[in-house]
């Protein structure tokens, strides 16, 4: 893709990296008459070739609406009211829709999304960069913070009021923060994920998360016509030690035997390792700059979190910079960092805990083994057969609404009042 604009030397907001976070940022901004630059390092087909998410939550969808890219997503995207959990040889499925009180997830491919929100961006004539090789930040403490980069050969500076650090976990925004003004918290998992695309029907209508004593596996898809699947593996095992054939053996090996039946195999069209991680930095604002997505936070995928933490994450920052810009107002900067941290945590939270709950664990420290797999058994058994404890996961699985500890703490009868909640504290 070619870069559609003349680059300018200044603008309101650069945002670094043209993932979803920073593409959202971009669009939402834009949109809001608030000028802003992209600076991505990689190709748009590179970034495109990135096969990642699949699972969008009601919050992600309505930022993609408000952002005015949601067309394809609502026609393509599979709307999807409940998950199955496989494990003992049976599936059992959790009513999503009927547990949250309607609330659903859109199966719709991270691929598809970032198609949409550059072609949004190409349509708007809004400046991006592609290909913008060694990016600096300069003085983000100052009122007047610049980022210069190279682009085919040519050094260049661009000045502005705010840096977006929307570049990733290995991006530079993140690094550019002297140690000692950061904290990191990190969990690395024993094990990986092998994923496959391939052009199948899908195993069932709904996603299989499945428990088994070789490793977890997840049966999703993109479309009617295309399948994502997982299998947990080795940390060690390489893409190139996983023909096809031993993919779909394993898969199936790990499947209760009605799913395993049904399952229309095919070559592979991508195949890709992913190792998972636990991970959070704190804070998310340092002076001008701020951070987003998976910059400041990882999670491993098995909750569906990672994409729509980003989401979050922009929906806060877009609304700062807009009060910011038309208000003269800086609270919801000034609250950044705390509001998405709060927020952040609760998905690692449930990412921790699904992971540990669906994965095979090595022998060794704490509950691993069999009498790891015994306690995962148990868990699961209990939580097919407890409303409360599927309410909980159907709640956390479809994205935690932003005001759920106002609405508490409006009913100081009801349990889970929190005294320390102030009455008029505003929506999360
Ligand atoms: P990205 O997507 O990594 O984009 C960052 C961009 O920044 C660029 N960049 C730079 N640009 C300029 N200068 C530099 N120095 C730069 N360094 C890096 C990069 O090239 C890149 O284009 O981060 P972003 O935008 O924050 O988006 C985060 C999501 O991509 C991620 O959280 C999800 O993919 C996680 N995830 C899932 N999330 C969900 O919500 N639902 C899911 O179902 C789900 N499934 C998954 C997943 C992630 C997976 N993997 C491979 C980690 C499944 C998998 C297997
Ligand atoms: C995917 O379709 O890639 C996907 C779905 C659900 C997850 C993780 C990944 O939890």
């Amino acid at each position: 893709m070619s870069t559609p604009t003349p680059i300018p030397h200044r603008t309101q907001v650069a945002i670094i990296g043209a993932g979803p976070s920073g593409l959202l940022l971009g669009q939402l901004l834009h949109k809001a008459g608030i000028d802003n630059v992209v600076l991505e390092a990689r190709s748009a087909e590179y970034v495109l070739g990135r096969i990642r998410a699949g699972v969008l939550e009601q919050v992600c969808v309505d930022l993609l609406d408000e952002a005015g890219v949601g067309e394809r997503m609502h026609r393509e995207g599979l709307v999807h009211g409940g998950i199955e959990l496989a494990f003992a040889g049976a599936r059992h499925r959790i009513d999503l829709q009927t547990l949250t009180g309607g609330k659903t997830v859109m199966v719709y491919g991270q691929t598809e999304v970032t198609r949409d929100l550059m072609d949004a961006r190409a349509a708007s004539g809004a400046p991006i960069v592609y290909e913008a090789a060694d990016v600096q930040l300069h003085d983000f403490d100052s009122a007047t913070p610049r980022v210069s980069y190279t682009h085919e050969g040519v050094r260049h500076e661009l000045a502005c009021d705010f840096i977006a650090g929307c570049d990733g976990f290995h991006g530079v925004c993140r690094a550019s923060i002297p140690k000692e003004r950061i904290q990191h918290f990190e969990r690395v998992y024993p094990f990986g994920w092998l994923g496959i695309l391939a052009d199948v029907p899908p195993v069932a209508d709904e996603l299989i998360y499945s428990n088994h004593a070789r490793g977890f596996a997840l049966c999703s898809m993109r479309s009617k016509t295309r399948v994502r699947h997982y299998v947990q593996c080795s940390l060690q095992d390489k893409v190139e030690d996983w023909s096809d054939a031993r993919f779909w053996e394993e898969l199936k090996s790990r499947l209760d035997p009605e799913a395993a039946e049904h399952m229309v195999t095919g070559p592979s069209i991508e195949k890709s390792i992913a190792p998972l991680r636990s991970f959070v930095a704190e804070p998310m604002r340092f002076g001008q700059l701020f951070l987003a997505g998976d910059a400041a936070h990882i999670v491993p995928p098995t909750g569906a979190k990672g994409l729509n933490l980003a989401a979050a994450d922009v929906r806060y920052l877009s609304r700062a910079f807009m009060e910011f810009y038309a208000d003269k107002r800086s609270a919801g900067i000034d609250d950044y960092s705390r509001k998405a941290l709060r927020r952040v945590w609760k998905a690692e939270r449930f990412s921790w805990y699904l992971t540990s709950l669906l994965h095979k664990f090595p022998a060794g420290a704490g509950d691993t083994g069999e009498v790891g797999h015994r306690m995962q058994t148990a868990e699961l058994d209990y939580l097919v057969h407890s409303t409360a404890a599927m309410t909980s996961l159907a709640e956390n699985y479809v994205g935690l609404p932003f005001e759920e500890l106002i609405e508490r703490s409006k009913h100081p009868g009801r349990p889970g009042y929190s005294k320390s909640i102030p009455q008029k504290q505003k929506p999360l």
